[in-house]
């Protein structure tokens, strides 16, 4: 079932016309109110009247998440706070976190294009959604919060957590859909078996899986193991939250909404388009939003387009399944980790060196690991093992502080971590995407 028909199934041309008249309108009402975009306008040597439409999207100049931290917290919000009903935050570095602002149109929009994505993923009226994504600053709960009860359906609002709760109401309510990260729906398969529950027999026919990247290998493990649909979705604070893009049951890419976020696939080194069906950086343009609109938005994530109308009907561009970003931001177990991050908690640290390696694994398909492998002062690694293990459970818990997940912690002998004359390659990730 297709929620707006007349949106969703817009002709190119149709499209075009659309998005050119809405593009116009947002340089205008950016021009106005935010001296942030003015100042980029001007010294890219624009006025609005110079943008006519769609075509002459690429003369724009892009924004990036240090705009928005630049100008943290309110900075970019183009209406006064009064008029901002929900605020979110999404982690981030050490530095300002990134703070996104709706105004009452912004969250109606939101509880549209949430709908509009529950019904592709395969939701019929009547169904009652189990949100297992966190309720709170994260975009995640509340947003398809909104989308159900726009789409008319039942919110079952179990937040993230508490599984075994999570798996009573489930067996109790008999939802027929479920939405978390891909990552929860497997984990919630042990304590499913562990309470004697069938996981195959659950009421979950339909799942909507995002907010971080996942395989086709992580698909069919929910697949078979919980004898479902697994559908992807996918969105980011910055531009709405989740709802910008949707797989249907064909599962033939994500489709964009593309009345109200106009998308671009960039060469991340030239800022030139890729012709498409090539991978390159998805940028975004929101052509609606009151409270914080946003031109040309870099979101690091790498993807490929199409235009062809998918099998399902809807005429909205679709992206593949992502595959990674072009910062380097880790997505692990669902919550964004940024090596600067880890490093700065080192550097408050006495007896460890600044130099350190982050491993990431994926146990059993599904569970992130991240190991913090850190390389201990002469002075401390000849120490008491004691002194050494009082230092590692400090590290460890000061990093589960900041971080918000736990790792595991590895002290390493002085000038074992590999030294390298350009970047340092902090990172090994081992998780098979
Ligand atoms: O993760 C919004 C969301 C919530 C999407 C629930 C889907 C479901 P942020 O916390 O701002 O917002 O993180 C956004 O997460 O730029 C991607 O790198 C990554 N991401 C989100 N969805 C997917 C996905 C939410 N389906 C960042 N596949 C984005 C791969 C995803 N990566």
């Amino acid at each position: 079932m297709i929620y707006n028909q007349a949106m969703e199934c817009l002709s190119r041309d149709e499209a075009r016309h659309l998005q050119s008249d809405r593009l116009r309108k947002l340089v205008a009402y950016l021009h106005e109110r935010s001296p942030v975009y003015r100042a980029k306008l001007e010294k890219a040597g624009l006025a609005p009247a110079d943008i006519r439409g769609v075509e002459d999207l690429e003369r724009l100049p892009f924004t990036t998440k240090d705009d928005l931290r630049d100008n943290y917290p309110f900075g970019l919000f183009c209406v006064p706070q009064s008029e901002i009903r929900e605020v979110h935050v999404s982690s981030g570095t050490t530095g300002n976190p990134t703070v996104v602002g709706y105004t009452q149109a912004d969250l109606e929009l939101w509880g549209e294009v949430v709908a509009r994505s529950l019904y592709c993923a395969g939701a019929r009226p009547g169904d009652m959604v189990q949100v297992a994504y966190g309720y709170g600053l994260f975009t995640g709960g509340l947003g398809l919060h909104y989308g159900t009860l726009k789409a008319g359906l039942t919110a079952l609002p179990t937040s993230s957590g508490q599984t075994k709760r999570q798996l009573k109401l489930m067996n109790d309510f008999q939802p027929r859909i479920l939405a978390c990260t891909p990552s929860y729906a497997l984990f919630m398969l042990d304590d499913a078996r562990a309470m004697g529950l069938d996981p195959r027999a659950s009421s979950w026919e339909v799942g909507l899986f995002g907010a971080e990247p996942w395989s086709d290998s992580m698909r069919s493990e929910i697949e078979t193991n919980w004898n479902m649909r697994a559908t992807d979705i996918y969105g980011l604070s910055e531009i709405i939250g989740p709802g910008v893009a949707q797989e249907c049951e064909h599962k033939s890419g994500l489709h964009i909404f593309h009345d109200v976020f106009l998308p671009e696939v960039l060469d991340p080194n030239t800022g030139q388009a890729v012709p498409e069906g090539q991978w390159g950086e998805l940028v975004f343009t929101t052509l609606t939003k009151q409270g914080l609109p946003l031109i040309r938005y870099r979101t690091r994530d790498i993807t490929k387009i199409t235009y062809a109308t998918c099998a399902c009907g809807r005429t909205c561009p679709r992206v593949s399944k992502f595959h990674g970003r072009t910062d380097d931001m880790l997505i692990i177990r669902g919550i964004n980790v940024f090596p600067s991050q880890i490093e700065h908690v080192l550097l408050q640290i006495e007896g460890v060196q600044p130099h350190y390696q982050l491993i990431v694994d994926r146990r059993a398909n599904w569970l992130d690991d991240l190991e913090i492998q850190v390389e201990v002062d002469e002075q401390v690694f000849s120490d008491e093992i004691k002194v050494l293990q009082a230092l590692e459970a400090r590290i460890r818990r000061e990093m589960e502080a900041v971080l918000g997940i736990a790792a595991k912690v590895k002290l390493v002998e002085p000038r074992t971590i590999q030294r390298s004359e350009g970047k340092a390659k902090r990172v090994i990730d081992r998780r098979q995407m």
